[in-house]
């Protein structure tokens, strides 16, 4: 990690809006990308605030206050992810399916497209399967699927089907992605692709566009 990460990372896992926000700014002063920022300080803090979780160091308020903070950072840097002005190479609706609240990682999956020149609609998270068959019908090249529970995965099977029963799985090419999906995973409940992480999810939506 950068010496001028740390206090970004820390901040993240105390849950401080000010040090975080005043260490991304003198990170980028100090010239260091945004995404090095992202993945070397903003990432393995949220990381680090899991496994307290897991552990029981940390609790649910703990949480809200990391994510609160990791959100912050992310606003400053998202001008620098996020290019306007570019024509658009095709349009992705994203969306955290039904019965999840995370938002952090597709909220950075979008960043990240609309960075690489696509249009993207964010549906939001606890999203229903019908909310999504109907982005469909309205028109789009790429469906990203978001889930970050074991427990949320099998809604991302749910909502593959219903844009099948609806007659339209042949009207949008679908991602999913999120810490508990896999790629065996996403073969088996019939989707288009799946990738680990925001940037390679910019490289399968370009390939699954063509
Ligand atoms: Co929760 N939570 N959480 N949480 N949370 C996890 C996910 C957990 C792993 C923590 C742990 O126990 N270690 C665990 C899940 C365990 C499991 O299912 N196996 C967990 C749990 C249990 C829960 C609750 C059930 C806790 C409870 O109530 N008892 C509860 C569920 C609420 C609900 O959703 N119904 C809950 C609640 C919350 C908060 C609301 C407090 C908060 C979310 C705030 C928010 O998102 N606005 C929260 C947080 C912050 C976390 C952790 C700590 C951090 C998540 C995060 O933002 N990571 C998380 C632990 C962890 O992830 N290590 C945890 C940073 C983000 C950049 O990464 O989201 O992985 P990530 O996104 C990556 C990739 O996954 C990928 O790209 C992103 C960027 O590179 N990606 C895609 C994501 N979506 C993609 C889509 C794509 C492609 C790539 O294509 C479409």
């Amino acid at each position: 990690m950068s010496e001028k990460l740390p206090s970004i990372y820390d901040g993240i896992l105390l849950g401080e809006v000010d040090t975080v926000c005043e260490g991304v700014d003198k990170a980028l002063d100090d010239n260091i990308p945004a995404d090095e920022i992202l993945r070397d300080g903003m990432i393995p803090a949220m990381d680090e605030v899991g496994l307290l979780f897991e552990g029981g160091e940390y609790f649910i308020p703990d949480m809200l206050l990391a994510a609160r903070a990791m959100k912050e950072g992310l606003a400053i840097l998202e001008p620098l992810l996020v290019r306007s002005g570019v024509k658009s190479v095709g349009k992705v609706v994203l969306g955290t399916v039904s019965g999840d609240m995370h938002d952090i990682g597709k909220n950075l999956v979008g960043m990240m497209l609309q960075g690489a020149g696509f249009a993207v609609q964010d549906l939001g998270v606890d999203v229903d399967p019908e909310q999504f068959v109907t982005a469909v019908q309205k028109g789009v090249d790429v469906l990203g699927l978001s889930a970050m529970l074991t427990t949320t995965l099998p809604s991302m099977e749910n909502v593959i089907n219903t844009i099948e029963e609806a007659g339209l799985r042949s009207h949008a090419r679908i991602m999913v992605g999120g810490a508990p999906v896999t790629a065996e995973y996403a073969q088996q409940i019939g989707a288009d692709g799946y990738m680990p992480d925001a940037s390679q999810a910019v490289t399968l939506a370009k390939s699954l566009i063509g």
